[in-house]
């Protein structure tokens, strides 16, 4: 039977630890401030941006949001960009996705300061993370590295596979476990013997975007399994990538959805806006 690794408690404590730095920053007159840009009206990036507003009030952060209509041209939003890159208020900037199609994702991407890149999706951060030496992680895969920490199993020497090779989560998420030592080896829609791998693994993270893809056969038992997946059922019930009734009992740990990879996410973009304040400002 697999032990459950509670994202909300992990993420709650990483907000309690930001809220207490912010709040020494605030005694030496520094506030912290986070741009969150959402364009056009997809209602689960409504709920995303709103969960990120709610965590800067719990940490003490202000949040600018700035709603955009759906119809926005690339060239007013690099112009909105350009501004919160010149705005001393602004410690970080997020820009929601996915953006309309009329929008070139990578040229927003490129145009935010990577200083205030708090996603760290700018290819000077991605570049950074490559090589190890970093000041933010990706959101998603610095919350997976937490939880999997949570367990107390040591990633140096074991078997991880990641499914799935997005920028975003699968590419990075490698990159955070091979600085960890872990052997890595990522999976994704080509892949021949997917399920063979996937049983080898002593740490599997699944971001594939697929209700139910990982099934019991997929797993060694006692490992670690992780699910970065947001998907809704034939119910509109939010789950993850692993089937997780299916799997408990073979997996040593797992995380549920909601309250696993989700509020880690969260509270990793608020330690980051947090490390960009205090780049900004000369603290260690
Ligand atoms: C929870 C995201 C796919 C594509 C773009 C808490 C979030 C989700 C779930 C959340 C996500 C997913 C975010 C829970 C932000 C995570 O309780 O389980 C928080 O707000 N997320 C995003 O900004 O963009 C996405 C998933």
């Amino acid at each position: 039977m697999a032990q459950i690794i509670d994202g909300k408690a992990v993420s709650a404590r990483v907000k309690a630890n930001v809220r207490k730095e912010a709040d020494e920053l605030k005694k030496q007159g520094i506030e912290i401030g986070l741009a969150v840009v959402i364009v056009g009206n997809d209602p689960a990036s409504r709920v995303y941006v709103n969960n990120k507003k709610k965590a800067c009030e719990e940490v003490g952060f202000t949040s600018y949001e700035y709603a955009l209509p759906e119809e926005t041209t690339e060239k007013e939003l690099l112009e909105l960009v350009d501004k919160l890159n010149n705005d001393d208020k602004v410690n970080g900037i997020l820009v929601q996705l996915p953006l309309p199609k009329q929008i070139n994702e990578n040229s927003i991407i490129n145009a935010i300061r990577p200083d205030k890149d708090v996603d760290a999706f700018h290819p000077a951060n991605v570049g950074h993370i490559m090589i190890g030496d970093f000041s933010f992680l990706p959101c998603t895969p610095a919350g997976v590295m937490e939880l999997i920490a949570e367990t107390g199993v040591d990633v140096c020497g074991k078997n991880c596979v990641v499914i799935g090779r997005s920028n975003i989560v699968g590419k990075p998420m490698a990159m955070l476990l091979l600085h960890k030592h872990g052997t890595v080896t990522i999976c994704h829609s080509r892949t021949k013997d997917l399920a063979e791998i996937c049983a080898r693994a002593d740490i599997l993270v699944a971001a594939v975007g697929k209700a139910k893809f990982v099934t019991p056969d997929m797993i060694k038992e006692g490992a670690v399994v992780i699910d970065v997946g947001m998907n809704r059922n034939e119910n509109g019930k939010l789950c993850g990538d692993v089937d997780y009734d299916a799997c408990f009992d073979k997996a040593g740990y797992i995380t549920p959805v909601p309250g696993g990879v989700g509020p880690m996410t969260i509270a990793m973009l608020m330690k980051n806006t947090l490390t960009a304040a205090k780049i900004k400002n000369n603290i260690k």
